[in-house]
């Protein structure tokens, strides 16, 4: 469209903000990205209301609850802060009689929600053109994008606490939920709250004081695991000069050291390095481009076929499919490095396993980490232009308005939870998925919307003959996880369990490191749209797990780079045994 037309259509919302005086000057002093509302009538006014208001559900993980693992320093300054009820909570009848979050924050609430919308407004308008021509000149400076360690205007979590709240009521996990739907902006649940069970959330300084308040109000116990995010951010990986960059590539012909988290373009130049200097056993694939074009690449490592000129049973292995589970990228990369580069302790392990691994899943997420949002975990995708589910958004003339103020501007909501996007169950009762794009936990428009979870799928679908294990490796809690569709267990839960105790055994046996096995709707949450479900009752692959890797709070996602080689060490240890295991199956029929 030309320049002409779009601003005929850039007037036509910016007529109807000046009739209906839109939003008064204190909703837009703070427009936060990444919200998408729509524009509503109400009372005479014009508001922007955000999507899916009712939305609850968000499925991050719910850990069981236990003490802080004491093995390891935590990332909290000037002593621990807890608060804990002296009074045993009981749940009442099902009538939410005391004051709710949203009622306590009072009458300013409906305008407090306006402040995170951005739907359309004159001064948003300005913000998001401002925005654009930053953007514009920023790329004309930055021509290579992944020099960029991190963007000034990357989120800043400065003051941000983690804390780690236990409801022990039905009636404290609605109002955990009411939080969570009200403040997606400012009060993060990292894990989904469940009773009895510890839930970890991330509070901004803004909203600090109001919501521990309201915790202690509600009876609900809480500890502080860290007190300043952005502290443990800038502290978790080193830094590396280019000088140091280039001294590795000409000493080892990589720059991969296992001893600070490597952005894409170093795991992939690692992948290129092992198939030119290991020819006979490793060849490199790209079986896709993720949404911005960035190559999906697979490794094969296989010392040869079998007597029937066939694969050997093979396991797959998929990290980094959460952006920010970074411990996943390095454990998966050093499990690489120790197959190929070690093959010959490994020559009997070779003998009876082919292995196929995809170190980062979700590269432009991954990437977005290093540069704009330490915590973000979905794709980057933006699927605004494409129809979307039509039961949540307020029809008429005001919605095509607001949809084209966001084509304009920008200021949706981008992203998918890959692994609520494969197709197994996706949509059903949005059990531990969400609709709402702005979630974390957001399914998508459809299945296998995302290019990544499409050509992991191919791939497999291909390749099911030979694949005898499907490991996708995530963080945090330490737990080797199968089953997340129901409670109901498989038939051959029982041996799913078998091997997953022995590789736990294998595990604490390095460094002593507890892993606890299960189902992941037992031990967590039943989700839909997951990998490892997909993997086990689509593809048919038996030995399908989720393996969340260290630690189990204590740094959450920011485990300090010092942890990569132990935790990787442990990690290689259990998934032999997988391997083993699993390949003493023979190949599938
Ligand atoms: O929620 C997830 O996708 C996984 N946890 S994480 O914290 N890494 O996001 C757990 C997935 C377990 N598997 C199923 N529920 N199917
Ligand atoms: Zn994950």
């Amino acid at each position: 469209m030309g320049p002409q037309r779009k601003l005929i259509v850039a007037l036509v919302p910016l007529l109807v903000a000046l009739l209906g005086k839109c939003q008064s000057p204190d909703m837009l002093r703070s427009l936060p990205k990444n919200v998408s509302g729509y524009l509503v009538s109400r009372d005479g006014q014009f508001y922007v209301q955000p999507a899916l208001e009712n939305q609850s559900s968000n499925g991050e993980r719910g850990v069981e609850n236990e003490s802080r693992a004491n093995d390891e320093e935590s990332w909290t300054e000037g002593g621990e802060e807890s608060w804990r009820s002296d009074k045993e909570p009981v749940d009442g009848d099902d009538e939410d009689d005391d004051e709710s979050w949203s009622s306590r924050r009072g009458s300013l609430w409906w305008w407090e929600r306006g402040t995170r919308s951005r739907g359309f407004s004159i001064f948003g308008m300005l913000e998001s053109a401002v925005g654009m021509v930053g953007k514009f000149l920023g790329g004309m400076i930055f021509e290579d994008e992944e020099d960029i360690e991190s963007k000034d205007s990357a989120a800043n979590y400065r003051g941000h606490q983690l804390l780690r709240l236990t409801a022990k009521t039905k009636k404290q996990v609605r109002y955990l939920q009411q939080l969570m739907t009200d403040e997606p902006d400012d009060v993060k649940f990292w894990t989904n709250p469940v009773k009895d069970k510890a839930t970890d959330v991330l509070v901004s300084s803004r909203l600090l004081n109001d919501v521990k308040e309201f915790f202690r109000e509600k009876g609900i116990n809480y500890v502080m695991l860290m007190s300043d995010l952005e502290k443990a951010i800038k502290s978790q990986n080193p830094r590396m000069p280019k000088e140091r960059r280039q001294d590795l590539f000409s000493s080892q012909g990589h720059a991969m050291t296992w001893k600070r988290y490597h952005r894409f373009k170093d795991v992939m130049g690692y992948l290129d390095y092992l198939a030119s200097k290991y020819p006979q056993i490793v060849e490199v694939v790209s079986i896709g481009k993720s949404f911005e074009g960035r190559p999906l690449k697979i490794v094969k490592v296989s010392t040869g076929a079998n007597v029937n000129g066939e694969p050997k049973p093979t396991i797959w292995i998929d990290a980094g499919m959460h952006a920010r589970e970074w411990i996943s990228v390095a454990v998966t990369t050093y499990i690489l490095n120790q197959l190929v580069e070690k093959n010959e302790n490994y020559t009997r392990l070779l003998d009876i396993t082919d292995w196929v691994i995809m170190p980062v899943a979700n590269p432009d997420g991954y990437e977005y980490t290093h540069t704009d949002d330490r915590l973000w975990r979905k794709t980057r995708s933006n699927h605004d232009a494409e129809p979307q589910d039509d039961t949540r958004q307020a029809p008429g003339f005001l919605h095509v308005v607001s949809q084209y103020t966001k084509w304009l501007f920008g200021g949706s909501c981008e992203g998918v939870d890959p692994n609520r996007n494969f197709h197994i169950h996706w949509g059903d009762d949005k059990i531990g998925a969400s609709t709402d794009p702005c979630a974390d936990t957001y399914q998508g428009p459809s299945p296998f919307s995302e290019p990544e979870t499409r050509a992991i799928s191919n791939y497999i679908m291909k390749n099911k003959k030979f694949i005898k294990s499907y490991l996708t490796m995530h963080s945090y809690s330490q737990m080797i996880l199968c089953c997340g569709l129901t409670r109901t267990r498989p038939a051959d839960f029982d041996d799913l369990m078998n091997i997953a105790n022995k590789a736990k055994k294998a595990i604490a046996k390095v460094n002593g490191i507890e892993y606890r096995v299960g189902s992941a709707a037992e031990l967590l949450y039943p989700t839909t749209g997951s990998s490892d479900d997909w993997a086990k009752e689509i593809a048919g692959i038996k030995n399908s797990f989720t393996i969340e890797l260290r630690d189990r709070g204590n740094y959450g996602f920011l485990l300090p780079a010092s942890q990569i080689i132990p935790t990787a060490r442990e990690t290689w240890a259990g998934v032999r045994v997988i391997a083993r295991m699993s390949a003493a199956q023979g190949n599938n029929t």
